[in-house]
């Protein structure tokens, strides 16, 4: 048992006591001033006794071991709780973990919208849309562009267009796929058109599938004059027939540039399995058709959520039989296009 012998109170004076934890050597060197100050040393505490007028509020002629083990168990409690308090902040991102940020709506608006995460933003888009087929999943999306951009587009591409292109297979030449896609067109970047026409509608596009715009090759702007075709094919690339892939064509983005007065059509020959038995002859117009009316878009996947090429999504385009096509096509892919 310890024991702290303090002089008597007189009336009106109290007492206040200072604890503070000693090490060994200031033990031996304050225990000759011990009497004299007023301070006595037990267990490496120093306890230090004041005296000051006033009320008399405390009254310790004794401190024994019952104080001294409360008063431990006091620091014990503290430093636990404040041991939790500093893990819990660090936990809550005030220390080495990022605090999760809470969305929750603002009630502002005709929309109680969200405050956005770091890259998204403060407004809603309307961007209607059907869904055309599940197999291939193809979704069209009524005015999607304005006759006014529509009109852009072609007057930007209409200068720089040749005769379309077709990516080759092992054996294929020029010269025997022939009649194949008997359009003309040209790449345009949205970057390459100065109108910045393009550079709205690959955001659009963008915000529509949720694919970035770096995933997205130029565009291809299409002019199918009367008789012009493209028979069905896939666009996404099937190794075994065109060589190793650096990435794949996931999506097909068809932004419709002029109404057809008539053919013309985009064509899923394939829709929900139909004519796959091998009798299909590529030129045949038939199974799903999707007529082009201005400033509408269609989008359809080429890849299944497997990342396998969808053999629904076998597509072409008839021929046009009145008027003319303008199309707009902005393929994507599953990586990040080389800029
Ligand atoms: O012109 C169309 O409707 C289809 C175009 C197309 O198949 C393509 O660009 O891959």
């Amino acid at each position: 048992m310890f024991i702290i012998k303090n002089k008597p109170l007189r009336r009106r004076e109290h007492q206040t006591l200072s604890i503070k934890v000693l090490d060994d050597k200031d033990h031996c060197r304050k225990r000759k001033k011990r009497k004299k100050n007023e301070k006595s040393k037990l267990c490496g505490i120093e306890m230090k006794a004041k005296t000051v007028k006033g009320n008399l509020s405390l009254r310790t002629n004794k401190l024994g071991f019952p104080y001294v083990f409360l008063i431990c168990i006091f620091f014990f409690f503290a430093g636990f709780f404040a041991s939790t308090l500093f893990s819990h902040s660090q936990e809550e991102g005030h220390g080495l973990r990022p605090r999760p940020r809470l969305l929750e709506s603002t009630k502002e608006g005709k929309y109680n919208l969200m405050p956005s995460g770091e890259t998204g933003d403060d407004s809603t888009t309307s961007i209607p849309f059907q869904v055309l087929s599940w197999k291939p999943r193809a979704l069209y999306f009524p005015n999607f562009a304005t006759a006014e951009q529509c009109e852009s587009i072609i007057d930007v591409a209409k200068v720089g267009l040749k005769p379309s292109s077709l990516a080759l297979r092992k054996g294929e030449t020029e010269e025997n796929t022939k009649g194949i896609r008997t359009s003309s067109g040209m790449f345009l970047s949205a970057s390459e058109d100065k109108t910045g026409t393009l550079d709205v509608i690959e955001e659009k596009i963008a915000r529509a599938t949720m694919i970035p715009r770096t995933h997205g090759e130029a565009f291809n702007i299409l002019r199918y004059e009367v008789n012009q075709r493209y028979n069905s094919h896939y666009d996404a690339f099937n190794p075994a027939e065109y060589g190793p892939q650096k990435s794949q064509r996931m999506a097909s983005f068809l932004l419709y540039l002029t109404d057809v007065q008539e053919g013309g059509e985009t064509m899923f020959p394939f829709e929900n399995g139909l004519n796959m038995d091998g009798s299909y002859g590529y030129e045949d117009c038939i199974g799903l058709r999707v007529k082009p009316r201005q400033g509408d878009g269609l989008l359809f996947y080429s890849l299944l959520p497997n990342g396998t090429i969808d053999p629904t999504s076998l597509h072409g385009s008839c021929p046009v039989i009145k008027g003319e096509k303008w199309v707009a096509t902005k393929w994507i892919r599953d990586h990040e296009q080389d800029v």
